[in-house]
């Protein structure tokens, strides 16, 4: 088959803000890149607003436009819907575009609640059935230096695992004026820190150690209490009731949990939007008995590696500069030592999702996975609410 003559996969996405811009540049680049067995083509962008939809289509390089979702999954000319939206719309949106016979790529957390990820699930599960895939989006599986690291857990070079530690830190609320934006809104975003960053680190720890939670004990708290209301003129969509109008921050903040691994491992988990100095801090730090790997996202093209079977004299944290062509999805960018950033994360997975599709193979990580760091968010949220009390995970 020529290049030309691929068969073409329509993609129509759903909202435009931060995620939206992300997964618009994967969609245009990715084709670019990779070498793929279907063309995505980039055919119509969903949003309420018909002047900032329009304006966001044109700017992010979508062909159309819809002011509705539902009139975006039933057109024939797409055939993947890409869910950039807030939480409270994931599971309404996935289940009908399932439903329609459209793939489905849903950003994280996969739903707000466990029932709304477990009816995501059986969505995605009668889909299947008939060769319709559905896939979270959870980026960092696809930085490279991490991908690495699940390559050589699964080699055995860590040996047995017996400590992973996670963390996500960031600090973009430290002021307690900073606007009551939809994240610190529990209804638009289910939970605050625990299911925006705590739910990568749960994803990235269980796919790298490739194994799972079984239980948590943790602690959540909501810093600052209140904050000035999301005006129209900070363009946060909320409205503005006068300069000094103030409202309650409905999530956490923080949330820190202690939990045990299917495999025998203790795991430490810390997500924070308090961590003052700290950005992006994405980091993971796995211990083994024939070595550790450690990860922080704010260097996301390294990964320090100690191989505690060589010499002692000798040894010592090392680091990988993850560009080489044999590194993961490394080949198709840049010569080695030119480094990637956040946005490749974002075409990495979406030349992931292509490749599934076109492939006849079910995409990871699935709804079902989706649903797993659900249920570990919603145990977390429990363990918290009940002073700490260890809650199993149900399997
Ligand atoms: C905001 O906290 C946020 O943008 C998350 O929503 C993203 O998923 C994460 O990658 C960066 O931080």
């Amino acid at each position: 088959m020529t290049h030309a003559s691929r068969p073409t996969l329509g993609v129509g996405m759903v909202g435009y803000a931060f995620m939206g811009r992300a997964h618009s540049h994967a969609w245009r680049s990715v084709g670019a890149f990779f070498d793929l067995p279907c063309a995505p083509a980039m055919v119509a962008l969903a949003g309420r607003s018909r002047d900032q939809t329009e304006a966001a289509a044109d700017r992010l390089g979508w062909e159309t436009f819809e002011t509705d979702w539902r009139k975006l999954i039933h057109r024939d000319d797409v055939h993947i819907i890409d869910i950039c939206t807030p939480g409270d719309t994931h599971a309404e949106i996935a289940i009908a575009a399932l439903d329609a016979g459209k793939h489905v790529l849903c950003e994280k957390p996969l739903a707000n609640t466990v029932e709304q990820a477990v009816a995501m699930t059986e969505a995605a599960e009668r889909a299947r059935a008939n060769g319709v895939r559905a896939m979270v989006g959870f980026n960092y599986r696809r930085v490279p230096a991490l991908a690495l690291a699940r390559e050589m857990v699964a080699e055995g070079r860590l040996g047995t695992i017996r400590h992973v530690r996670a963390q996500y830190l960031q600090d973009w609320i430290v002021d307690p004026e900073f606007p009551l934006v939809w994240r610190l809104d529990a209804d638009k975003a289910g939970s605050g820190a625990l299911g925006d960053i705590g739910a990568h680190i749960i994803d990235a720890a269980q796919f790298v150690a490739g194994d799972r939670l079984t239980g948590v004990s943790a602690l959540m708290d909501t810093f600052v209490k209140e904050r000035p209301l999301a005006g129209a003129s900070a363009g946060l969509g909320a409205a503005a009731a006068g300069d000094s109008a103030r409202g309650t921050v409905t999530v956490d903040d923080a949330a820190l949990f202690i939990g045990r691994l299917s495999g025998g491992g203790l795991a430490s988990f810390e997500a924070t939007r308090f961590a003052t100095g700290r950005k992006n801090a994405m980091r993971l730090e796995i211990n083994g008995s024939d070595g550790s790997l450690a990860f922080d996202f704010e260097s996301m093209n390294e990964l320090s590696f100690y191989d505690n079977t060589e010499d002692p004299r000798t040894a010592g944290f090392r680091r990988i500069l993850v560009t080489e062509p044999v590194h993961p999805y490394a080949a198709a960018w840049w010569p080695a030592g030119h480094l990637l950033g956040y946005e490749h994360t974002f075409t990495h997975e979406v030349k992931d999702f292509v490749e599934a599709i076109a492939g006849g193979a079910d995409p990871a990580p699935s709804f079902a996975d989706g649903l797993q760091v659900q249920r570990v968010l919603a145990a977390v949220a429990r363990s918290a609410a009940d002073r700490g009390t260890w809650t199993d995970i149900e399997a």
